[in-house]
This record gives C-alpha cells, structure tokens and sequence, in this order.
C-alpha cells in the first residue's frame, strides 16, 4: 500500500487536517489528521470524498486557446505573450477599470488571493468580484462600522461559550464551526450548556438545538428590532460593559423605543413569552453567536447583522472570551474597504462600493453591458464558477460573452470555462502549496500550510505561478538582478533567508519600487528557488505578521533561530527573526503549527483608534427606523404573482458548491430536487417527486420535488451545486437561473437568494421518477 502524507481539506474554510494515503499519483485513501493542531482528528464526508475532486476525466493539463468553437492546445508562451498583449492593449485603449478579476477567494489559498490583489495593483484597477460580494457583505460590512475593521468580524468561542446560538445556519451539514458535529453534539448533549438555532425550518441542526426559535421567513431585522427593544424596556442591558466599551449607547437608544414589541413577535409568528425567554438567557449567560448565509442572504442582510452586533453589545459579550470573540489573523489583511474613501470605486452603473475590496457580484452583469466607455472588456477568472455561482445564470452567460477577453484560470473544465478565450490549467490543492488563513481557533492562531501530496500533471501551475508570469508578460514586474535571484537561491541552501531578505530590501530602496510589487518579486526570485510561489509568500505573510510584538507568537513556545546583528540593533526587527524560525516550523510541519496563542483579552482588536464599540452609524439609521410590525407585515405578505419563497441555493451534502464537479460522490440519488412542504405540495394538487416548473422574476426551471417536514409551509429550497457538466453530460439545473441579478440588499448589494419570491406549477402528465 502507498505511503501516507499530510495535507489538508479544501473543500470549506474549516480546512481540517488530513492524512491521504497515495499510489501511481493517485489519493487512494483518507483519514483525519489526529496530528492537526485545528481539526484534532475531524473531517467530515466532503473531506473523506477529495479523491473525487482530484481525480476525473474532465482535469485541464494544457494552457487552451479558443479558435473558432474549438479549444486547441498551445504552449504557455504563446498562452503568456498573447494574454499579456490583449490585456495590455485594454488597458491602453480604456484605462484600468477595463479590466477585472473574478474569483480567487478559497479558502486555503491564501497566496493565491495576494497574488491576484498584487496583480490587480500592478494593473491599477479595483474592478474585483468574488465570493465576498455574494454571501458575507452585510455582516463584514457592519463589523467594518461597529468595530472599525471588515476583518475584524466576531464569532462564538464556543470553547468556553455557556450558550451557542445559530442564527440562519445549518451548522451541522454546513461545517461553519470547526469540529461543526462534534460541537454542535457536545452543546447538545451536556446539561450544562445550551444550543439554540434561529431558522424558520426544521432543518437537521434544529433537530439537535435545545430551542429553536423558528420566525416566519424574512423577519429578523423585526424580531432583532424587537428583542433588543424589550431587553432595554427590561433593563436587563450590560450597562458597565456599555459605559465602558461602547460610544453613542443614548444615541441608539431611539432606533429601541416606541418599538411595538408585542406586534412585532406577532408579525414575526413568535409567542412573546419565547422572545422573552430568550432574552433572558440572552443577558444572564456567556454566548457565541454564528450568523450565516440565512441572515447574510436573506432581506435585509445589512440591518440584520448589524442589528445582531448590537445585541451583542448591548448584553456585554462581544470581544469577550466565553462570548463572542475577534480572532487574531497571523497575517496583515488590513481594515477592508471604507465605503466613505473617495478613491474607492463605485459601480458605474448602480453606485455600490466594495466590501473587503469586493463588488456585489449581481452587479458584474451590467458592468460588462453597460454603454458607459468606461465599462468591463477583459476579465481573468480564478477558482470561481460565475455562470453557475453568480446570480442570473442567463444574463451573466450572455455578459461574459460579451467581453473582449475572458481568461479562466482553472483546474477542469467548468461551464465558465467552456465560454472563455483561454484557459490556464492550474494544479489543484493537493499538488501545490498554499496555506490557509481563516483559523477561528481562538484563542490560538493556527497556521498550517498545505504540502503537495501528488505530482501534477501535464503543465498545470501553481495559481500563483500562474498571476506572476501573466504580470511579467504585462511587463508590470520591473527588471531583477541576477543577484538577487542567487540570494534566493542561497537562502534555500543554507536555510538562511535573513540574508535574501537584506539583499531584496536593498534592491526595491535603490529602484525606488513600490511596496506592491514586493510580492511579485518576492515570487519571481524566492519562489522560483523554493519551487513554490505559494511558500515564498507564506514566508513574506509571516515575517510581517501582525502578531509580532504582541507577545502572542513567544506564548506559543517560538524561539529565534539566525540571528543577524542589524536586527539585534534595531528592536523592530529582531522579531523578523523570530517570524523567520517560525516559518521553518511551519514548512517542517505539514500538519499545521500553532503560530501564537492569545491572552485572555479581546478588546485589542477593535480596530477604531478610540478603542470603542461604535454603536452608532448614520449610514442605517434612517433604514432602522423603517423596520416596524406593519410596513413588514405588508413587504412579507406574499403576492398572488409569486406566492411561495425560494431559497435559491442550499449548501447541502450533495455538493460543495461548484468545486465538486463529479457526480460519482451522489451516485445512488438525485440530489436536484427542490424540498416542498408536503402541506404545500396537497395545496398545489403535486405529488411526491412530481416534476415541477419553477419560475422567478430572472426565469423558470423544471425540476422534480422531494416532499419533506425540513423545510416550512410555503418555503421551498433548491441546492445550488447542479447545472454543471461532467463527462459531456449536464446533471441538474442551476440554481441561479431562478436568482435576479439585481434582488439583492439596498445597503451593501449582497444578493437575497434566501428570500426569492416564486410560484411553482405542476407539469401536467409529468410524475417522473
Ligand atoms: N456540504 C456543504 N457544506 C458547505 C458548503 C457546501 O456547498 N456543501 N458550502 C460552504 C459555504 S461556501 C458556505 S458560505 C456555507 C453556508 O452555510 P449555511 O449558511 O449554514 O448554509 P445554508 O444551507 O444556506 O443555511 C442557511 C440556513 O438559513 C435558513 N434561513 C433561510 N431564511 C432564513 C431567514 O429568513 N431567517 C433565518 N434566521 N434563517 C433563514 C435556512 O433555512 C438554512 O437552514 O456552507 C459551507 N459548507
Ligand atoms: N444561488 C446561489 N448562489 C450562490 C450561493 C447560494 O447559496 N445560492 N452560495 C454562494 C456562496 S456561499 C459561495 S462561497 C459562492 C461560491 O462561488 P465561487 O466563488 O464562484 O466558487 P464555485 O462556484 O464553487 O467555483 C469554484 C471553481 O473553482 C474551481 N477550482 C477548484 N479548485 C481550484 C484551484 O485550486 N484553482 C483554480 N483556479 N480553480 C479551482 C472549481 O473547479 C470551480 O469551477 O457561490 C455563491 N453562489
Ligand atoms: S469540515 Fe470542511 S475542511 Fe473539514 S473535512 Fe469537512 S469539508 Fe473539509
Ligand atoms: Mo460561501
């Protein structure tokens, strides 16, 4: 039997630690990692099932050029020289907002990502799309408000947490904690603590909850409205925490008062004796709270979780160990985007600013259709699916082929793929490295960087190979010596790569060069001689951690191990070789290291300059005040066009998004059904795996039903991982067909594919199986 290495899963943020057993190149078997710092010995069925992932017949091995309706195969320079040639001639005939990424944001491939920012800077454009602007906008948005930093977003330490509360999540399939079922069963299970889930339906995590509180469809931002209005009528407040974290608490308290509380639990189809319970427990024990897509893609997915992040403050557990903390990031993502920045841009066409340096995506559409001169021509897409993830499945196949150049950077054939003009074969994450930056270990950081565990195959790159070259060939990366090139090949010799590090400082002060740019040198030079660009800038995100200096990397047991004399002199950067051991431990240990462990305070990472919560916004305090019994009870009543709700897209174990492509995982079901209510099916004369017609504003699909007490009278849900073709065949319907490209949030522009309003018909003489 082939031997067992250590890699982890990339098939969610969670990016548990694995041990694959490999043979003629090939994953033959895995299993949890018990050595991994993170995941201690967990993964889920997804993890156990990447082989399918890796391993099928739809893999790219060559770069591709459209000619005519045929791919053919051509060498990476001509690939480079012509991409390099196309792009530049937009960006001199157009300027810089010609041209845009899409993509790029999975979550183990933190350099990757920096390597498409650095590109993007290079290029001088902020035209970005990614997952960002299509699940999390509201959330990180008014974290960015309350705490100062889109980053700096809040989630249970479950821990040490008394309560847990999951609001608009089906945690125990979705794996948004780690160790999701094995938390999610221990909050279950022990006496002592307490799992609540806020869903309106009956999903599998709600089987577990100890209450679940279950409002009608859409009704949050009333029952938040209301339940921190009675917490307040109560005085049950954390009044000290509030004098002395938070600012403008009178400010808020308006946005509280002559709120009808009564009407609104009506509204919302909640006894009010349960909202008070809950508010109770809310201000007499420790919880965590997690929000997911539930809130951050349902109506209002703005006002919500900020109306969430206040209830937080308001009962004295935000930034609070036990309650709901701010993890520490080992690298410097920095603040995010500030909406107010007037050199942001701005959408041409409906004016939405970015989040995290994200567009909403339903706005990518019309940024290529529009007749302003300065609209999008040229796209590079990365890790992403947009005509299947984005919304409008339609319009936005029709806008992508109106682009002067589409480039798909891929690992197989997806449907983005299939339109563009080329396409770069990339390695997957099991044959390059990169590592991994969402860690909610608090209080450890973890860092883990994943090694290859196959060999690739054909010509495929590394992601980050792959935006360094399409630089260079822009001719965006200024000359390098060939001295530097042999101080990095010295530093991977000798281990010693304080000296590189010397030699490179010296070269980009002489030249002058932007601190942009670093990174692309930092990959032509150390990356080439480490035969990673993905390594060399996890080496650069590590010697600039944030967490030096803070103590926090000396608490997790690291210790210099060159020491140089310049950096025994200047104090700053003495820490530079502490990062620098640290790095080795990281490439020594594939499974994952701890990189610091924080004290017992959380305060510190607020990011406003006065240290406070900011509870007070502008922004939304017209719209709070809109949220009342009556105008939501009439926006909730359902019109007679579209009677019933739609979620479209449902993160079921079917499918992880679009990265699952082979259908070998689900071969004994199909997994495309929409769950229907069987209440609403007797309504609407449907049977049991009765074939449907959905329709939409955006368009109609046929699909089959599945009958089930899961989902709640006049909610239907359709898994959004179909619609793709594998093996010349198409399995399933998209789910973004059924999603309008511009049904999405008035603050932030996130899309409300949780609330679509639909109507569903039989199709007559049509009961297939
Ligand atoms: N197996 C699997 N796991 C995955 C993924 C996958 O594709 N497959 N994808 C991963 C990704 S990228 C993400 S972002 C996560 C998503 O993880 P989740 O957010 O947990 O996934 P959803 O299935 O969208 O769950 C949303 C829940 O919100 C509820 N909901 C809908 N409307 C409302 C409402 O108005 N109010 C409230 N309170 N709740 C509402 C729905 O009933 C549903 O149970 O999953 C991750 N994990
Ligand atoms: N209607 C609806 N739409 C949704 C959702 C929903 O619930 N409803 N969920 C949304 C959410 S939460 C998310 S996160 C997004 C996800 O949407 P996207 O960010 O577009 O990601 P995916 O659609 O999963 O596509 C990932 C692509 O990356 C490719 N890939 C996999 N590994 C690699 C690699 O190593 N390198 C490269 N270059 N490519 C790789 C896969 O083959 C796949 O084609 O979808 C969103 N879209
Ligand atoms: S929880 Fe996420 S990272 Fe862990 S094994 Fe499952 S899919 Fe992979
Ligand atoms: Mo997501």
């Amino acid at each position: 039997m082939g031997e067992w290495k250590r890699t982890n899963c990339n098939m969610c943020v969670q990016a548990c630690g694995l041990e694959v057993q490999t043979e003629n190149n090939m994953i033959v078997n895995v299993r949890p990692d018990p050595k991994s710092p993170r995941s201690q010995n967990y993964c889920c069925r997804k993890g156990r099932s990447i082989k399918n992932y890796q391993h099928h017949t739809d893999r790219l091995n060559y770069p591709l050029k459209r000619v005519g309706n045929e791919f053919v195969k051509i060498s990476w320079e001509q690939a480079l020289k012509e991409i390099g040639e196309k792009l530049n001639q937009t960006l001199n005939e157009y300027g810089p907002r010609a041209i845009g990424t899409v993509g790029c944001s999975l979550p183990a491939a933190q350099a990757n990502y920096a390597m498409a920012e650095t590109f993007r800077k290079l290029v001088g454009t902020q035209n970005q799309f990614t997952a960002i602007g299509a699940e999390f906008m509201g959330p990180w948005w008014s974290y960015g408000k309350i705490l100062g930093g889109q980053f700096n977003f809040a989630d249970p330490d479950e821990a040490r947490n008394e309560v847990l509360i999951l609001w608009g999540t089906n945690t125990y399939v979705t794996h948004q904690i780690a160790r999701a079922r094995t938390i999610v069963r221990e909050f279950s299970e022990d006496p002592e603590k307490m799992l609540i889930l806020v869903d309106p339906r009956l999903s599998e995590t709600a089987r577990m909850a100890d209450m679940h509180v279950a409002p009608r469809l859409g009704s949050d931002a009333l029952l938040i409205r209301a339940m921190i209005a009675l917490i307040l009528r109560e005085g049950w407040q954390h009044q000290d925490y509030l004098d002395e974290h938070a600012l403008d608490f009178d400010k808020i308290k308006p946005w509280f008062t002559n709120v009808d509380i009564e009407e609104s639990c009506r509204i919302c189809q909640i006894p009010y004796e349960e909202v008070k319970k809950l508010c109770r427990i809310l201000t007499t024990r420790k919880w965590g709270l997690h929000m997911d897509l539930g809130i951050s893609m349902g109506r209002h997915n703005t006002l919500s979780p900020y109306l969430l992040i206040v209830m937080m403050s308001v009962c004295g557990v935000l930034c609070v160990p036990g309650g709901c903390v701010v993890q520490e990031i080992m690298f410097d993502q920095g603040l995010g985007t500030d909406d107010h920045d007037q050199t942001v841009w701005r959408t041409l066409e409906s004016n939405y600013a970015p989040v995290k340096g994200s567009f909403p995506v339903g706005c990518l559409p019309e940024e290529i259709l529009s007749d302003n001169p300065k609209h999008l021509r040229s796209l590079v897409v990365a890790m992403s699916n947009p005509i299947r993830s984005y919304p409008d499945t339609n319009l936005m196949e029709k806008a992508l082929n109106n682009l002067d150049l589409l480039v798909v950077m891929e690992t197989c054939m997806s449907e983005t793929a299939r339109i563009a003009d080329y396409i770069l074969p990339e390695t997957t994450a099991y044959e390059g490295y990169d590592f991994c930056a969402f860690q909610y270990s608090w209080p450890k950081t973890i860092c883990h960087l994943k090694h290859p565990v196959l060999k690739p195959e054909g010509e495929r790159l590394e992601g980050g190979e792959i935006w360094m070259r399409m630089a260079d060939a822009m001719g965006l990366i200024p000359k390098i010596p060939e001295s530097l090139y042999n101080a990095a090949k010295d530093a991977v010799a000798t281990g010693d790569r304080i000296k590189y590090l010397k030699k490179l400082m010296l070269f980009v002060v002489r030249k002058k060069l932007s601190a942009d740019v670093l990174p692309m040198i930092i990959a032509k030079t150390l990356g080439k001689a480490m035969g990673s660009v993905a390594c060399s800038l996890t080496w650069a995100a590590t010697i600039t951690s944030p967490l030096a200096g803070t103590g926090q990397i000396e608490r997790a047991s690291h210790k210099p191990k060159n020491t140089h004399r310049i950096m025994q002199v200047i104090p700053k950067l003495k820490d530079i070789c502490l990062l620098d051991a640290v790095f080795q431990e990281i490439m020594d240990h594939p499974e994952g290291i701890v990189f610091g462990i924080a004290d017992n305070e959380n305060f510190h990472r607020i990011a406003h300059s006065d240290g406070k919560i900011h509870l007070f916004n502008e922004d939304i305090n017209e719209y709070i005040k809109r949220i009342t019994p009556e105008k939501e009870d009439m926006a909730l009543t359902t019109k007679v066009e579209f009677p019933l709700v739609l979620s479209s897209g449902r993160h079921t174990d079917a499918g992880v998004n679009n990265v699952m492509r082979n259908p070998r995982t689900n071969k004994y079901r199909n997994p495309c059904v929409i769950a229907m209510n069987p209440e609403d099916g007797a309504e609407l004369g449907i049977k049991d795996g009765q074939k449907v017609r959905i329709t939409t504003q955006s368009g109609s699909v046929e699909i089959e039903t599945e009958f089930t007490y899961q989902t709640c009278k006049g909610y239907i849900l359709v898994p959004h991982h179909f619609g793709l073709e594998f093996n010349g065949k198409k399995y399933g319907i998209s789910a973004n067909t059924l999603l309008p490209a511009k049904h999405m949030d008035e603050m932030t522009g996130d899309p409300i594919a949780r609330y679509v309003p639909c109507r569903v018909e039989a199709i007559l003489g049509g009961s297939e199986s």
